[in-house]
């Protein structure tokens, strides 16, 4: 049994096998599975565009396809950069980048109206046309500082306050099994 994963982000790659890991499915990038379709990912909402995603990898191959939309939502921001993660500030512009303009933004902003989280949602689309989608979150707060190498993206500023670390400063472990994309990805592995 297979299934496509339906992303280009390597760092969510990593995730996604570490999360399934156990499933009964040999998992497939797109590239692992030969996949080179456009995808126009003009949704404005997480679900619309983890669903464009999978579907459109669906019709291509045939085969079971899971996509992941997801993103950060700073309060402060009206929950920017939310589903322009990705395109925040530039698809080109680098997250050392990214996270200092984010950590411009909130200058002087104090602790308690910093808050954020990373949204994630999970589609799964079955060959049969079925679509379904599960969606989790994780709440913190964006750091003073960037902290930590570990994970990918916004990392570096997302502290969380119980465990006094950025989830940069988790290990793969660690993060996973709080993270947003560990919780969507453990409630669609009940449904395959
Ligand atoms: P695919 O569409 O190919 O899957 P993408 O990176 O373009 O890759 P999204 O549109 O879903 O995917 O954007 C998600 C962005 O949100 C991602 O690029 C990161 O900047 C951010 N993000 C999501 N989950 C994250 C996490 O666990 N840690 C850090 N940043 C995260």
């Amino acid at each position: 049994k297979k299934l496509i994963f339906a992303t280009g982000n390597e760092g969510k790659m990593k995730e996604i096998r570490e999360i399934l890991g156990d499933l009964d499915y040999e998992i497939l990038s797109m590239k692992e599975a030969g996949v080179d379709v456009d995808i126009v990912e003009d949704g404005t909402t997480f679900e619309e565009n983890a669903i464009i995603k999978a579907k459109t990898v669906m019709e291509a191959t045939g085969s079971l396809v899971l996509a992941d939309d997801s993103g950060l939502e700073v309060d402060y921001l009206n929950k920017e950069p939310g589903v322009y993660s990705a395109r925040y500030m530039g698809e080109n512009t680098s997250y050392r980048i990214k996270n200092q303009i984010i950590l411009d933004r909130l200058h002087g902003v104090p602790d308690i109206v910093r808050s954020a989280r990373f949204v994630c949602v999970i589609a799964a689309a079955f060959p049969d046309g079925r679509v379904e989608t599960r969606r989790a979150t994780i709440e913190g707060r964006i750091a003073q500082e960037p902290a930590g190498e570990n994970g990918f993206g916004y990392d570096p500023i997302f502290y969380l306050p119980e465990k006094g670390k950025t989830t940069a400063q988790l290990s793969a472990e660690e993060k996973n099994e709080i993270s947003h994309r560990g919780k969507a990805l453990r409630q669609i592995k009940e449904i395959l």
